[in-house]
């Protein structure tokens, strides 16, 4: 019984919105909630408000299998990845809201002479570039994680795999409520059930504000963070952007008492999985082949992604799942994310995640904040600009995405 725990105070203020605000964030994810919290602590700036058509993190954010790891290919990846591991290290002081930030490591398994070369390639990049990921026999993968089948019959076999020990996971949830909170302190208005369904743009072209259905909200710059919705939003201002919405699905078994020790993820075959302090199994999917808005995905694809796991681990055969859901993923044709100004003046977007964003919450969100306050990129996301599908700089990090596209 909860009878015990009495004087809880609000986590954050309920506000009705205000006639205008400098700044309006549109998603409540991590990375919108981030972003407000960011702005207002480095950046002095306060009358803000986060906007969500539904409750905070209750989109991606909520959503995923929580793995954190900066092991991409690329410098400029290296940079927005690593930067947001750092910020994952003291974010629990930080925010004084315990995110649970686990560094187990995440091991990432090579099923064939391409895998393996492929994950050698990415353990020199990261190296020079001063991410950690390190090459494991299969037999020392086997010993960092136990129920890995490592048997040369076995259907998948493990040729090896990249081990970044400081990859591991957080809480997801604890991240969005730690954001909001601070950021409410600082004078942050969090509004909830309250969708945007337009943007107002003066004759001149700048933003002037948002039509949502608590009204019409004035805004002297906006931030769209809106994941899966992004081009949907993007479309009111009348910019098309790159990305395309996938479903993405994970699920969850019964719990059962400490058994596996790491994150273990396998491109390959398309699955990921780890254990959450529950005890249960938290295992995730490649996307959907087709693009859709809807958070379910299609049975096939779990079924795949179960066969998978119990190949790899078969003394997970007789685990009973408790829990299937989805997300909608906004994937970029480079794999990469956009943290961008737009071609309308006063108007910010931060998305393009697509499957692997959670890691790079606090990250985004502090670089984020400066381009919005500085109306001028960070030097870590001067990359991750909307131009580069025009100039043709992109940064291709399909095959560190790691998880099946
Ligand atoms: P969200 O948390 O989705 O927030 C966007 C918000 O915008 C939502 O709350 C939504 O309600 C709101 N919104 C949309 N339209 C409107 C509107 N018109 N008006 C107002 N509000 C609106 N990443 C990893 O790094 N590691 C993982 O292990 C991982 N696993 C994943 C597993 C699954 C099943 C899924 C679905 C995703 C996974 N990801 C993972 C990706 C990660 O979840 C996302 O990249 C990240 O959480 C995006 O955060 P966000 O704050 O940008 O978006
Ligand atoms: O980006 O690491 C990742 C990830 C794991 C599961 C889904 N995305």
């Amino acid at each position: 019984s909860l009878r015990g725990h009495k004087g809880w105070g609000q986590q954050w203020r309920h506000p009705e919105p205000k006639k205008e605000y400098d700044v309006i964030i549109v998603g409540a994810g991590g990375h919108g909630l981030g972003t407000a919290y960011y702005l207002a602590k480095e950046h002095g700036i306060t009358n803000i408000a986060v906007l969500d058509k539904g409750w905070l993190g209750g989109g991606n954010t909520g959503r995923n299998t929580t793995i954190i790891r900066s092991n991409y290919l690329y410098d400029e990846s290296a940079g927005l990845y690593n930067h947001s591991v750092k910020l994952w290290e003291t974010l629990s002081q930080e925010l004084n809201y315990n995110v649970m930030f686990s560094q187990r490591g995440v091991m990432m398994l090579a099923h064939s002479v391409h895998d393996v070369q492929s994950a050698q390639r990415h353990i020199h990049a990261n190296r020079l570039n001063g991410v950690d990921n390190e090459w494991l026999t299969p037999q020392q993968a086997k010993e960092y994680c136990p129920p890995l089948d490592i048997s040369k019959t076995a259907r998948y076999p493990v040729m090896g795999a990249a081990l970044q020990r400081r990859g591991g996971v957080a809480r997801h949830d604890a991240v969005a409520w730690g954001f909001a909170r601070k950021a409410s302190d600082m004078g942050v208005d969090i509004i909830q059930n309250c969708e945007v369904t337009g943007i107002n743009r003066a004759p001149s072209g700048e933003v002037t504000g948002l039509e949502t259905t608590k009204g019409t909200i004035g805004a002297k710059k906006v931030g769209v963070v809106a994941a899966g919705h992004t081009s949907v939003l993007m479309e009111m201002a009348g910019v098309r952007m790159p990305l395309e919405s996938y479903p993405l699905q994970a699920l969850v078994s019964e719990p059962v008492k400490p058994v596996f020790p790491c994150v273990v993820m396998s491109n390959a075959v398309h699955a990921y999985i780890s254990q959450s302090d529950k005890g249960e199994l938290v295992i995730g999917a490649g996307t959907d082949s087709y693009l859709s808005y809807s958070q379910t995905g299609s049975m096939h694809i779990l079924q795949h992604t179960l066969d998978a796991i119990c190949e790899l681990y078969p003394m997970f055969r007789r685990m009973r799942m408790l829990r299937t859901w989805g997300g909608i993923v906004d994937v970029t044709p480079d794999r990469s994310p956009i943290l961008s100004k737009t071609p309308v003046k006063g108007l910010y977007v931060n998305c393009g995640w697509g499957t692997g964003g959670f890691k790079a919450t606090p990250g985004s969100a502090n670089v984020f904040a400066h381009t919005i306050a500085k109306d001028e990129p960070h030097k870590i996301n001067a990359g991750f600009n909307l131009d580069r599908f025009r100039t043709g700089r992109l940064i291709d990090e399909a095959a560190a995405a790691a998880v099946a596209h």
